[in-house]
């Protein structure tokens, strides 16, 4: 699907990626990455160039000689957008914009559009917001340089009809008003996931790298219907869906926005309700697209960031997925569930090991217990969390959540 572009858009905005290689292992692979959310983002990259350097210059990144060649590949090839893939500081941006004249964004830039464009919810619209707003924010300088690029075209899109202020006053109330509302969001998930728990619901998040295949899995898995595209953050929104295990029991399966490397930070502060729901489910799936030669990274940047949102401690399952496109002697070491979610292959093994992860299988159920047997709601009272008890002409009725054994052991009472 073509993004949407601005209005004024008649051709593809022509990009010109830049990248500072500071002897960092992974300068090459980002700069791929970047050229995909370039492409996500509706540009035509028309060259990608690179400078090491021990250390980016403060006042314009890389170095002058560097800058005026910039400036002729610009001026030669028609260069619409310059995308570095790194954070510039304001001052950096505006160097580089006078020395080429052309316009200028950063890496943080260009993701945090892309997210600005798929926010579909009111609460992805919120948060892209948020982000965008923190972003700008100590960008802002007496004159509003930041804010006066804001002119259309990739790196400006905004989630709503607000249009961004040169009021810092006004920003700080924006973003405080957004915290608000994202908190009233974050209550309202906290209670949904609450009476999942009570009701025994086990959750199982999907999480993985942008275009890992997440929401083909769970479109495979439970005809969810979400949105999959070769494209970097298809999906922002979590969706839920009930899966049924072989042996019976029901899951909560949610989908959940993708990673990428060099997140910018800013984003999982301003998404932590939506991410929440992958820290608190109760076996995460790390789904990594083993095609790709550096899925390895993939898997551990994925693990990282959970350890970072609090989840480190949780089950994970390592999917190997797009295994009908992969080298399997490449994969061959490496331990996981392989599976290809396209082709529907791998998935007795995949809910199997489900299985195995479940936590301890629990139950709301009614218990009646005569009064000559009463002595027996002892078990419940250890072994399980009761939410109300009360006595009518045949004993005592307990509504209770307790685990599958012991219910088992109760069923006798079971109304
Ligand atoms: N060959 C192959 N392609 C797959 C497989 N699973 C998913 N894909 C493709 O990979 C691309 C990304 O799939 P999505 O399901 O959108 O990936 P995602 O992880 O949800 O991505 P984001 O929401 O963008 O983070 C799509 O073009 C899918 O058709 C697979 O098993 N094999
Ligand atoms: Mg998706």
């Amino acid at each position: 699907m073509p993004m949407e572009l601005h209005e004024t858009d008649t051709k593809p905005t022509a990009a010109l990626l830049a990248g500072v290689d500071l002897g960092e292992p992974d300068t090459e692979e980002s700069l791929d990455e970047l050229r995909e959310l370039a492409r996500t983002a509706g540009a035509e990259v028309v060259g990608v160039i690179c400078q090491k350097r021990p250390a980016p210059d403060p006042a314009t990144c890389v170095g002058s000689g560097f800058l005026r060649e910039m400036a002729d590949f610009c001026r030669d090839n028609g260069v619409d957008l310059i995308i570095f893939d790194r954070e510039l500081s304001p001052i950096q941006m505006r160097n580089i914009e006078e020395a080429t004249d052309v316009r200028t964004i950063d890496r943080t830039m260009l993701i945090l559009d892309i997210f600005a464009s798929r926010a579909r919810s009111n609460e992805g619209k919120l948060q892209v917001e948020l982000a965008q707003l923190r972003y700008m924010l100590p960008r802002l300088t007496g004159k509003g340089v930041a804010m006066s690029r804001l002119g259309g075209g990739i790196g400006t899109r905004g989630p709503g009809e607000t249009k961004l202020e040169t009021d810092r006053r006004h920003i700080h109330r924006r973003i405080d008003s957004l915290r608000e509302k994202l908190s009233e969001v974050a209550r309202q998930r906290d209670r949904q996931r609450e009476r999942r728990r009570r009701d025994g619901v086990v959750c199982v998040a999907i999480v993985g790298y942008t275009n890992a295949g997440k929401s083909t899995l769970l479109n495979a898995l439970t005809d969810a219907g979400v949105l999959s595209e070769d494209m970097l953050f298809a999906t922002l929104d979590p969706t839920a869906r009930a899966l049924e295990l072989p042996s019976g029991s029901s899951v909560m399966l949610v989908d959940t926005v993708g990673f990428i490397r060099r997140l910018p930070h800013h984003l999982i502060e301003a998404f932590k309700s939506t991410l929440e729901e992958a820290v608190q489910a109760d076996i995460i799936l790390n789904v990594c697209d083993c095609s790709s030669p550096v899925f390895r990274d993939h898997l551990s940047i994925t693990r990282n960031l959970l350890s970072e949102l609090g989840a480190g401690d949780k089950p994970v399952i390592t999917v190997l997925n797009k295994t009908d496109k992969a080298d399997l002697d490449e994969i061959g070491g490496v331990e996981g569930v392989r599976i290809s979610a396209r082709r529907g292959e791998g998935f007795p093994a995949l809910l199997e090991a489900v299985e195995q992860a479940l936590p301890v299988q629990k139950a709301r159920v009614k218990l009646l217990f005569p009064f000559s047997e009463i002595g027996q709601s002892a078990m419940v009272r250890e072994n399980g969390t009761v939410f109300s008890e009360e006595y009518n002409d045949r004993g005592l009725l307990m509504d209770c959540l307790i685990d599958t054994v012991t219910a088992q052991r109760l069923k006798d009472y079971l109304q």
